[in-house]
């Protein structure tokens, strides 16, 4: 059986992956699975480039194929922010992350407070080009957060289409809809022609 590395070290996105690889036929291991501890540094400007730094940086490290991404959350009223800096936003993790989100968007109505996730996957194998695709999802940013599903900013993150958060939505549905699941929806096409 293939192996695929998921380059990632949340738990939320390396869920996400194995539902929307489901059936492909391929044994997902994880940088746990490896023991491999260094991390790969994100040091790009854009989701692409962290994305390519991460799948070329933990294929190296494993000589295994590699899948990473990169994304996160951009706000029109923030100027695209946080962006590429999403993990880490406001220097803080969690619930206390989501409060300084609303804090920057404490002045901003409801019109003005369009945003959209993105992913860009970057797949790296030995000998190869590395292939990208990216997929986006968008939304409003909440008042208030809703709902205990998902991860990261998904309580604060509105789908019009569903009148309900991304936290309120089965996870299902999140897969079905997501910047991500559009993203692997990609990347699984290039992993069905034998990549
Ligand atoms: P890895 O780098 O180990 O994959 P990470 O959480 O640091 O994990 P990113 O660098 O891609 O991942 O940062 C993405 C951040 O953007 C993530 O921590 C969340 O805060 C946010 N984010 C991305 N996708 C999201 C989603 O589907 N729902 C909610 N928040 C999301």
């Amino acid at each position: 059986m293939q192996e695929l590395l998921i380059a990632t070290h949340n738990p939320g996105k390396l869920r996400e992956f194995a539902a929307m690889f489901d059936g492909l036929g391929l044994a997902l291991r994880t940088l746990d699975d490896l023991g491999i501890s260094e991390d790969v540094e994100e040091t790009g400007a854009t989701f692409e480039e962290n994305a390519r730094l991460k799948a070329e940086g933990y294929l190296a490290l494993s000589g295994m194929p590699t899948l990473a991404d990169d994304s996160g959350l951009e706000v029109a009223a923030l100027h695209g922010a946080p962006g590429v800096y999403s993990a880490r936003y406001g220097g803080v993790k969690g619930v206390a992350q989501l409060q300084y989100l609303l804090d920057q968007m404490q002045d901003v109505p409801w019109h003005q407070r369009l945003a959209r996730f993105v992913c860009v996957i970057a797949l790296a194998r030995p000998g190869q080009p590395t292939q990208i695709v990216q997929g986006t999802l968008s939304g409003v940013i909440e008042l208030a957060p809703r709902g205990s599903g998902g991860f990261g900013y998904d309580p604060l993150f509105y789908v019009l289409d569903y009148d309900q958060t991304l936290a309120e939505l089965p996870i299902e549905t999140k897969n079905q809809i997501s910047h991500r699941a559009e993203a692997a929806r990609a990347a699984r096409a290039i992993l069905e022609q034998g990549w």
